[in-house]
């Protein structure tokens, strides 16, 4: 395969060598003038290019809005490493097409209805001091309002809760600064008893709320039970921040209809968004739910919906945890400062943005200062006493961001499609920069942790318009990436968003997550346990219960066993899959033809997939992962019969057979490929112990899972010579190629260790023998000599020592190889090998660049 591509590339390179233009295209001033790049490109390039290997430096976890699952991708890179299914079905991931992830999907089924998607809007991080650890990750479904816990330990959903009170949200999942509350506000009002109410009793029954969703965090839980809400009135709460450092205990929530208009176009009244946005200022909900949590212990501060606990306003009031203050109308995000002083309010129909000093706010509260209260006897504070300032930023400021330095912070503006770069302490505008159509929130490295990080920013644009290559009427979304490094915003990188409308996103320094690579083996993903069905080698096993069949399975490179199961029309069937592959990336999937369910088994996983086998017939199962040479064949049948027929059985069909000289022979030539086979092996096993293998971790995980293959052969090597000696040449012909495939994937992995090694011991190149490598490879040179092996070409290991004066002879031959061609030696190769070697016009320094590289080798001879 190697040597094939390397072939492919010489033709393409020889090729390219043709036409000189092409040629010259390595240099970088041509191929920004064939491209029409500026210089400010290229520096845009240099900044988010990640030559191959190289890892982000922060990854970034995107909600998919109306997907309904969780974007994962790096900065700044920006390349997309993952999709999360989390309220949605998503097959890769066999999310809802096997048991134990449907179960979870299931968790999130509304009042018995099935739901299988979500509108996700803010996804958030578990946080400790209100800095953010990378265990746990929230999302929030605004359609039907749910919150889902992801685990960043294996990228999996586990938990969705359904709001028990609530009939839409926008307001979560904004986490408190040490994860002991996920905050969920309610947006549009409706009555909590899930009754019929007509508009005209919208102020008696429509209500809004705070969910605060208790979580355990060594479970890695939402606790449903310790979980409580907060009534509010039904203003339409909007986003919400929880309160930290000097505000810790407190938390925020907006909203965009104090004046409880209720509508009614149809009926000739004004519509929704004319009533909605008449008040000059809206309320922020200001709470306390440290003191919320007590006033839940004690059933006379609230009322039981739906088995949950709902703290009346009343209560909230008279305990001093809620209170009210004026913002500018209809107003959007509300961002809490690193430090936790400083709350910001984004106007959205208001040009300013309202920096709120919860000093203040906090000396009011207990001063006991109203300036009166609303039609439910909630506190109003002074707006303009609450106030650190407000500053003109331009149209429609909508969310806030933080920067690594004290007082900078950025706000995205939607009508005028900025980014606008501020200082909320000194109230000064400092830079501003356009983004691409309608940006709604924006992020900066960690921004909106007690620790941001700067560096870079994100404009999340809801239109791409002529952004990128059309692709129907329905567009991309469009992330914009913004070095916020220097005194000065620059736009550097434009990703495309091909899954919903992704409202938020959240990022995180990379080193801060840790996930695992593979599973301990046995593990249910979705609940972190052992599953109850893991099954080792040797316990593969199908039982029946009347018209229940569990099959209890194993997956490794290139088998599924069983590989043939029968049932009866009807049965219930539920196959049990363990992948007992403990090789990192070593993924098998398992599909059954017309069945609908598919599972992803990484590594030490355990699955389920259940179905009833309601169709008589045979169906392929099959593994859906390209994971080895052999995965084509990694299959197997079900039989559906149906028992209540007589099934006759076919006339065998007379095929001409082997003879028994036809397999003698093929016996001997399989025994024979396998001992060249087991001779690779061993001179490669013999590389790797001379090479004292066992002090390079990469290199030892990947030869122990090479042994383990070889492992293998001792058992199907004895059934082989059982075959033989029972006189069954066809079964050890069978048996022997198994052997050969054990031993395909030994070599395979112990070829990795080998390549791996060498990279590990070789001397480092200096830049002569890198530009000589270079011009090697451009030359086409590797499409004749391959360095370590004779090819079409000699092996160019040790050329240097070959000749006398060997630095000049190679000189000399490569300038130009005709003036050889009658040497006895170069006579004799060009014999041997039946080509001449082409004048490939090197220039000089080309020419002493490969001497350097050819000495670099003869360094390192050992090695390939
Ligand atoms: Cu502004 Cu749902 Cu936070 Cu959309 S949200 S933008
Ligand atoms: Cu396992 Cu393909």
């Amino acid at each position: 395969m190697q040597r094939l591509l390397k072939q492919s590339l010489v033709v393409t390179a020889s090729l390219l060598a043709l036409g000189t233009a092409s040629l010259a295209s390595s240099d970088l001033q041509t191929i920004m003038k064939e491209r029409k790049l500026t210089e400010k490109d290229v520096l845009a390039a240099a900044k988010t290019y990640q030559p191959s290997g190289r890892k982000d430096e922060f990854v970034v976890f995107s909600s998919g809005g109306q997907s309904g699952q969780i974007l994962v991708y790096g900065v700044p890179s920006m390349r997309i490493y993952k999709y999360i299914g989390v309220f949605t079905p998503e097959p890769w991931q066999g999310y809802g097409f096997d048991d134990d992830s449907k179960k979870v999907l299931r968790q999130g089924d509304i009042r018995g209805r099935e739901i299988n998607w979500g509108d996700t809007h803010h996804p958030n991080f578990s946080e400790k001091n209100g800095e953010y650890v990378g265990d746990y990750l929230f999302i929030n479904d605004k359609a039907n309002p749910r919150i889902a816990v992801v685990n960043l330990h294996d990228f999996e959903t586990t938990q969705i809760v359904v709001n028990p009170i609530m009939k839409s949200e926008h307001g979560g999942s904004f986490v408190t600064p040490n994860t002991e509350y996920v905050i969920e506000a309610s947006q549009y009002a409706a009555p909590l008893d899930h009754q019929y109410h007509p508009i005209e009793e919208y102020e008696a029954v429509f209500r809004g709320a705070v969910t605060l969703w208790k979580f355990d965090y060594a479970k890695g839980k939402i606790d449903e039970k310790a979980s409580f809400s907060l009534e509010f009135p039904p203003y339409m709460q909007d986003l919400s921040d929880a309160g930290k450092g000097e505000s810790f205990g407190w938390a925020f929530t907006n909203s965009f209809n104090s004046e409880m208009y209720t509508g009614g176009i149809e009926k000739g009244l004004p519509p929704f968004e004319a009533g909605m946005s008449r008040n000059d200022t809206d309320y922020m909900h200001v709470y306390n739910w440290q003191m919320l949590e007590k006033l839940a212990q004690d059933p006379k501060n609230y009322k039981i919906y739906h088995g949950h606990r709902v703290i009346s306003i009343e209560a909230a009031v008279k305990a001093g945890a809620l209170f009210l203050i004026p913002e500018p109308k209809s107003p959007h995000g509300v961002d809490v400062s690193p430090d936790g002083r400083y709350i910001v309010v984004g106007g959205k129909l208001d040009t300013h943005a309202s920096v709120y000093d919860f000093r203040k706010i906090k000396q009011l509260i207990d001063k006991k200062e109203f300036i009166g209260a609303d039609p439910y006897g909630i506190p109003i504070l002074d707006m303009k006493k609450t106030l650190h300032g407000q500053v003109e930023l331009g149209l429609g400021p909508l969310h806030h961001t933080y920067d690594a330095q004290d007082g900078i912070i950025y706000t995205s503006l939607y009508v005028d499609s900025q980014i606008v770069k501020w200082d909320y302490k000194n109230l000064k505008v400092l830079d501003r920069v356009n983004v691409h159509y309608n940006i709604g929130h924006l992020d900066s490295m960690e921004g909106k942790s007690a620790k941001p990080k700067g560096k870079y920013a994100l404009a999340l644009d809801k239109l791409s318009i002529d952004r990128f290559n059309p692709v129907g009427p329905l567009h991309p979304q469009n992330h914009q990436l913004i070095d916020i490094g220097g005194p000065k915003m620059e736009l550097i990188y434009d990703l495309p968003i091909p899954l919903g409308e992704p409202h938020d996103v959240i990022s995180i320094a990379a080193d801060k997550l840790k996930p695992q690579v593979t599973y301990p083996m046995g593990t249910n993903s979705r609940t972190g346990k052992q599953h109850e069905a893991m099954t080792l080698a040797g316990q593969e096993r199908v039982e029946r219960k009347g018209n229940e069949v569990k099959i209890y399975g194993t997956l490794i490179r290139s088998h599924i066993n069983p590989e043939h199961v029968t049932v009866n029309k009807g049965d219930k069937v539920t196959f049990y899959l363990t992948n007992l592959e403990r090789a990192q990336d070593e993924t098998h999937g398992f599909a059954v033809s017309g069945y609908n369910v598919h599972a992803s088994v990484e590594p030490g996983k355990t699955v389920a997939v259940t179905f009833t086998a309601d169709e008589e017939g045979v169906f392929p199962y099959y593994c859906t992962e390209f994971c080895s040479a052999l995965h084509l064949e990694m299959m197997g049948y079900l039989y559906v019969k149906d028992p209540k027929k007589k099934y006759e059985s076919v006339k065998e069909l007379k095929l001409q057979k082997m003879s028994k000289e036809q397999l003698e022979s093929e016996y001997k030539k399989v025994i024979a490929t396998n001992k060249a086979t087991d001779d690779v092996i061993q001179s490669v096993v013999k590389f790797l112990k001379d090479k004292n293998y066992a002090k390079y971790p990469k290199v030892k995980s990947l030869v122990e899972d090479a042994l383990d293959q070889y492992g293998k052969i001792g058992e199907v090597k004895a059934k082989a010579d059982e075959s033989y000696n029972k006189g069954d040449v066809n079964g050890a012909i069978l048996w022997e190629y198994q052997v050969w495939q054990y031993m395909v994937k030994t070599a395979d992995v112990g070829l990795r260790a080998k390549n791996n090694l060498a990279k590990e011991l070789a001397t480092p190149m200096k830049p002569a023998a890198q530009k000589g490598e270079e011009a090697y490879l451009k030359g086409g040179c590797n499409g004749c000599h391959v360095i370590g092996q004779v090819s079409s070409g000699p092996d160019l290991t040790g050329v240097l020592s070959r000749h006398e004066n060997a630095e000049k002879w190679v000189f000399d031959f490569i300038k130009n190889p005709a003036s050889k061609y009658e040497e006895d030696y170069v006579k004799t190769m060009i014999n041997y090998f039946n080509l001449r070697m082409p004048n490939q016009h090197m220039n000089d320094q080309e020419i002493k660049d490969i001497i350097e590289y050819l000495k670099w080798i003869d360094e390192n001879a050992g090695l390939f």
